[in-house]
């Protein structure tokens, strides 16, 4: 013991802990999955409208995506969002949301997460707020006790049963469709969607992933098609169907994956398998439930999710000048 007290004396002590950055944090989780909510320590973008935000972000200030999801403090699976003040005329604020390889279009967990961690701190009541991201306005309706109703932005089927052949898996047929990110939809193939199946999941996704870049499959106007989603029937004869999300940095969503949910909508609002105000109920990978429907606005899919998030930590992540990892370590 003593040996330890004389090595901690003999330590050099940082100067000033103010030299070191502090980015504030809250993480919850929705359905399994982790959102952390940066409330302070980004450059400021204020002024700058959403996409010039993710723009800025991604060319200059892309470290403290990493610093905030990346390991040492984050992992592959933590999902960051940065609060903004908002946008459009009326939002409560604007949000951004990061993963350990760069940023996303909408994320429905998080939009929950986000909320359900503005109840925690005592800033918003149950009611209906609106939230600007970076591809549109979303309105949510905070019920209370972490329990969130968003109304995401349109989705839409682009392509229905688009052909791919997939080295080590062979012929698969899936659909690509829009729920604020972009999704390729297919089949399990038969594997299990269950927790003791993620490698043999995960394999196949990223083989689907693969071929689609290699086949030059792409959402509208040429945009990467980032997440796969693999489906199945429920485990639970209460829902609708299940799913197993894996997300552009390899990480699979343990939840059921709002913007995935809200795709499979589309695809099935286009095959006329749901009706408009009917429910579906999603099961993820671990089986945690979101509750969808959607209403038609002309001939567009306005989807709705209703899922529930539990804060679990709040954290202030310190950037050590003097650390090599500081600004976290990107995955391989
Ligand atoms: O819930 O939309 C979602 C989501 C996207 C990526 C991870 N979760």
């Amino acid at each position: 013991m003593a040996r330890v007290d004389a090595a901690l004396a003999a330590r050099p002590v940082q100067p000033d802990n103010v030299a070191m950055e502090k980015i504030v944090c809250l993480d919850s989780h929705t359905g399994g999955e982790p959102t952390r909510l940066v409330m302070s320590g980004f450059p400021d973008m204020a002024q700058l409208p959403l996409p010039q935000v993710v723009q800025q972000l991604r060319t200059r200030h892309d470290r403290y995506r990493a610093a905030t999801v990346c390991e040492p403090r984050g992992s592959d699976v933590v999902v960051g969002a940065v609060l903004l003040p908002p946008r459009a005329a009326g939002s409560l604020a604007s949000v951004v949301f990061f993963n350990n390889v760069g940023y996303l279009g909408m994320c429905g967990h998080g939009t929950i997460g986000v909320m359900a961690t503005l109840e925690h701190l005592g800033r918003v009541s149950p009611g209906r707020y609106a939230l600007d991201t970076p591809v549109g306005t979303v309105t949510v309706h905070l019920r209370g006790q972490g329990v969130v109703e968003i109304d995401n932005v349109a989705a839409y089927r682009h392509r229905k049963g688009v052909p791919l052949q997939v080295p080590g898996i062979g012929l698969v047929h899936g659909d690509v469709a829009w729920g604020g990110n972009w999704f390729f939809l297919c089949d399990a193939g038969g594997v299990d969607i269950g927790l003791a199946q993620v490698d043999a999941l995960t394999e196949r996704a990223w083989a689907i992933r693969q071929a689609l870049e290699a086949a030059g499959v792409t959402g509208a106007d040429g945009a990467a098609i980032d997440h796969v989603e693999l489906m199945s029937a429920p485990h639970d004869a209460a829902n609708h169907g299940r799913n197993f999300v894996l997300c552009p940095g390899r990480a699979y969503d343990r939840s059921p994956c709002g913007t995935g949910t809200s795709a499979k909508l589309a695809c099935l609002a286009a095959d006329g398998r749901l009706a408009s105000g009917a429910a579906w109920r999603q099961e993820s990978v671990l089986g945690s439930v979101f509750e969808a429907r959607y209403r038609l606005d002309g001939d567009r899919v306005m989807p709705t999710i209703v899922g529930r998030a539990h804060v679990c930590a709040e954290t202030t992540l310190l950037i050590d000048p003097a650390d090599p990892y500081a600004w976290g370590v990107a995955p391989a």
